[in-house]
């Protein structure tokens, strides 16, 4: 099923149409509004008037986190502060939060997009949702509301903690739909297990899950566990939380809402925009947003875009699952390392579970990559002999993924950390990044 015909399955001329005359009156809006962008824009010697085509965009300043700190807390907005009925921040965790705030018409667009991505994983008023995202300043929990309420489904907004619970209600209510971030998918079914629930016997139809990097191998593991198929959700609070792309049943890639955002994909050292195709530092533009338009922000999230026809009948552009943000590669020894390719290395070992740290160190001038890997129960009961010979191979495996030497540790079964929300799995110890 289709949520929105009309707006997902426009054709390509019709839709530029549209993205071009939203743009130029979002820009101008920001213009008029928003005295941060009319600085910008004066900087550079650009008026609205400038915009006649959608590639005209790459004309205009490209918008950072840091821009958005600097306003805080209600400085981005466009219309006067009683106007906005929600607001939302970023973590806050490296430096001040930002802000986002929503009109009551930015609130209905929200609910649009969620609901366009719960009919892709296959949601109907028949569902029973259980949402397990923090209901808060975290854009995820009230996300997926708005947009579970919109198709009218039955939603549990159970929040996240509180993990034996849970499960209980999972099984209790019988939900057929859970959110959650995939680190917190493989706490929750941990749990399950030690509570002698079989995960594979809830009457899940889709797990809707995103907020922080995963890899397709991690994605098995999760549909293993639950045995039911994972859609990834993408958003960031800056534009709008979840809901700005989804997966369709076909599972290879988000479509993204783009008749109310405009992607981008630069070269984040150059920033020149990157043709179709090739990887690079998504850029998000809001077509439609009222209370706090974004002109051209960089995400920090490495992906590249696809326009294909695609078998769900959707045309709306997809782009491939992040794989890694810029500010996430660790420069070890001089070669560029992302943390999803020693995960997607781990992944593919039996014997392991899904949990690790990567820890860097300089101990003397020399960047050191240690890898600590939960061994499975099965795993850990072994002679020390196969424990070393498991421990070379993980090594290979690595260096076959990132071309470097690593330093691997089998530490026992549940003794890493677990994540309630974002999982922290880098700590980069040599005092810069
Ligand atoms: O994580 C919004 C969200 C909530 C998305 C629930 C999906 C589900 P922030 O906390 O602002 O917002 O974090 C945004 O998280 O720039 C990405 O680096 C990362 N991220 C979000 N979704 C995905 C995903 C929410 N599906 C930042 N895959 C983004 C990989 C993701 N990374």
């Amino acid at each position: 099923m289709i949520w929105n015909k009309e707006a997902e399955c426009m054709s390509h001329e019709e839709k530029e149409r549209l993205q071009l005359t939203r743009l130029q009156k979002i820009i101008k809006r920001a213009y008029e509004n928003v005295p941060f962008y009319r600085k910008r824009f004066e900087e550079k010697g650009i008026t609205p008037e400038d915009i006649k085509t959608l590639k005209d965009i790459e004309k205009l300043p490209l918008t950072t986190k840091d821009d958005l700190r600097e306003a805080y807390p209600f400085g981005m907005f466009a219309v006067p502060r009683k106007e906005i009925i929600e607001l939302h921040t970023s973590s806050g965790t490296t430096g001040k939060p930002t802000v986002s705030g929503y009109t009551k018409k930015d609130i209905g667009i929200w609910s649009e997009c969620m609901a366009r991505g719960l009919t892709m994983f296959g949601a109907t008023e028949d569902d029973i949702l259980q949402n397990t995202h923090g209901y808060g300043l975290f854009t995820g929990g009230f996300g997926v509301h708005y947009g579970a309420q919109k198709i009218g489904l039955t939603v549990i907004p159970i929040s996240t903690g509180q993990t034996k619970r849970q499960i209980e209600i999972m099984k209790d209510f019988n939900a057929s739909i859970v959110i959650f971030t995939p680190s917190y998918g493989l706490y929750l079914a941990e749990v399950a297990e030690e509570e002698g629930l079989n995960t594979k016997e809830l009457n899940l139809k889709a797990i809707g899950f995103g907020a922080e990097m995963w890899t397709e191998e991690m994605r098995q593991e999760i549909q293993k566990r639950f045995n039911a198929p994972a859609y990834n959700i993408y958003g960031l609070t800056e534009i709008m939380g979840p809901g700005i792309a989804l997966e369709c049943k076909e599972h290879n890639g988000l479509h993204i809402m783009e008749d109310h955002f405009y992607p981008e994909i630069i070269d984040s050292e150059t920033l020149q925009t990157l043709p179709e195709g090739e990887k690079g530092e998504l850029v998000l533009t809001t077509l439609t947003r009222h209370g706090m338009p974004i002109i051209r922000f960089r995400t920090k999230d490495v992906t590249a875009l696809r326009r294909a026809e695609c078998s769900c009948g959707r045309t709306l552009i997809k782009m491939d699952r992040i794989t890694g943000r810029t500010d996430d590669m660790l420069k070890i020894r001089g070669v560029a390392v992302f943390p999803s390719q020693i995960e997607k290395a781990l992944l593919k070992i039996d014997g392991l579970e899904p949990h690790y740290q990567i820890i860097v160190s300089r101990p003397q001038h020399m960047d050191v990559l240690e890898v600590q890997v939960e061994a499975s129960p099965e795993l850990f009961s072994d002679e020390i002999k196969e424990l070393v010979g498991i421990k070379r191979n993980i090594e290979d495996y690595i260096h076959n993924e990132i071309g470097l030497r690593v330093d691997v540790t089998l530490v026992e079964p549940k003794t890493l950390p677990r994540s309630e929300g974002k999982a922290v799995r880098v700590f980069d110890k040599r005092g810069f990044n």
